[in-house]
């Protein structure tokens, strides 16, 4: 049985849905209402998939649709779980390293060299990406901040991590990021990765047990501006400098992470370092085994301000 996890809004009520082949069915009466609930004590990779069939032998499944695509006429397709918290790696993959360099020499820029320095070293980066609040699912929108100029997309495989910080599923993200503001200082760093909008995730969770091998899957993303296709970027996470162990082992060191925390483990699909999202823009990002993540790109309404440098 192979099979994706997902959570639709119908009315007032999430389901939790499982997607096998072409059908979508809904965990019946009784069952858990939340694929975190799912989540919780999940240690190993073939624990989701475990769960979900003592689920089906517990609870049952019902049909909601032999035809996926009729998915969002029945509910809004939510995130796949409402995680805890959301981590990133950053720089895991050389062709970021290196443009990430060469456009700081081009802006003249203090911190020549960092992201080949992080690259390389024997620490990986890990940053916070904020929490369920600040990260949207398939469909919905992602914003850009009033005071960015260049905010660009960054598609990523990302981790769904059980009890034991390691993972039990994959699913798809979007590390918007406000390039500008990260390269303005490093210092900046938060500002330009976490605010409402930054991120998102989905379509579906994939159990762990499902990807027959996580260094040889191959992700797209697309910027669709007026309906046309202006960015096309792909690579593969045969390209990933560390071993997924290696990024757990760095996000999990004194830092015990929830069950069902996320983590995002860095672009493969290097995008021109001139471009900047606009509103309106569509982002899509994919990848064969989990689908299609798309998000429209809207930016927050300019904030006054409240106060008076001293
Ligand atoms: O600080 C840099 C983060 C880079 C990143 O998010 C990535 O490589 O995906
Ligand atoms: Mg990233």
């Amino acid at each position: 049985m192979s099979f994706k996890i997902g959570q639709l809004k119908i009315g007032n009520d999430i389901a939790v849905i499982i997607i096998e082949n072409n059908q979508v069915y809904k965990i019946n009466k009784g069952g858990p209402q939340r694929t975190l609930d799912i989540l919780r004590d999940c240690v190993g990779p073939n624990a989701l998939s475990e769960k979900i069939r003592d689920i089906k032998k517990n609870f049952g499944f019902s049909l909601l649709t032999s035809e996926i695509k009729d998915l969002d006429k029945l509910g809004r397709i939510e995130k796949p779980l409402y995680p805890p918290e959301i981590w990133a790696v950053g720089v895991t993959y050389k062709r970021q390293a290196l443009e990430h360099d060469k456009d700081l020499e081009k802006r003249k820029s203090d911190s020549k060299g960092i992201y080949s320095y992080v690259y390389s070293s024997e620490r990986a980066e890990v940053f916070f990406k904020g929490f369920n609040r600040t990260c949207v699912g398939n469909l919905s929108s992602l914003f850009l901040r009033s005071d960015s100029k260049q905010t660009m997309p960054e598609a990523e495989m990302v981790l769904v991590l059980g009890e034991d910080g390691l993972p039990i599923g994959y699913t798809l993200g979007n590390d918007l990021t406000a390039w500008d503001i990260e390269t303005e200082s490093p210092l900046f760093l938060n500002q330009a990765k976490i605010w409402d909008g930054s991120s998102s995730i989905g379509p579906f969770i994939i159990p762990a047990d499902q990807i027959v091998d996580p260094y040889l899957c191959m992700l797209r993303c697309v910027v669709k501006r007026d309906g046309k296709e202006i960015i096309k970027s792909s690579g593969e996470t045969s390209q990933l400098k560390r071993s997924i162990e290696e990024l757990c082992y760095f996000l999990k060191l004194h830092n015990k992470v929830p069950c069902g925390t996320i983590l995002f483990t860095g672009t493969c699909c290097v995008i021109p370092h001139n471009f900047a999202l606009e509103d309106n823009d569509e982002v899509i990002v994919s990848m064969s085994q989990i689908g299609e993540l798309r998000n429209n790109i809207l930016r927050h309404k300019v904030v006054d301000k409240n106060y008076n440098r001293r």
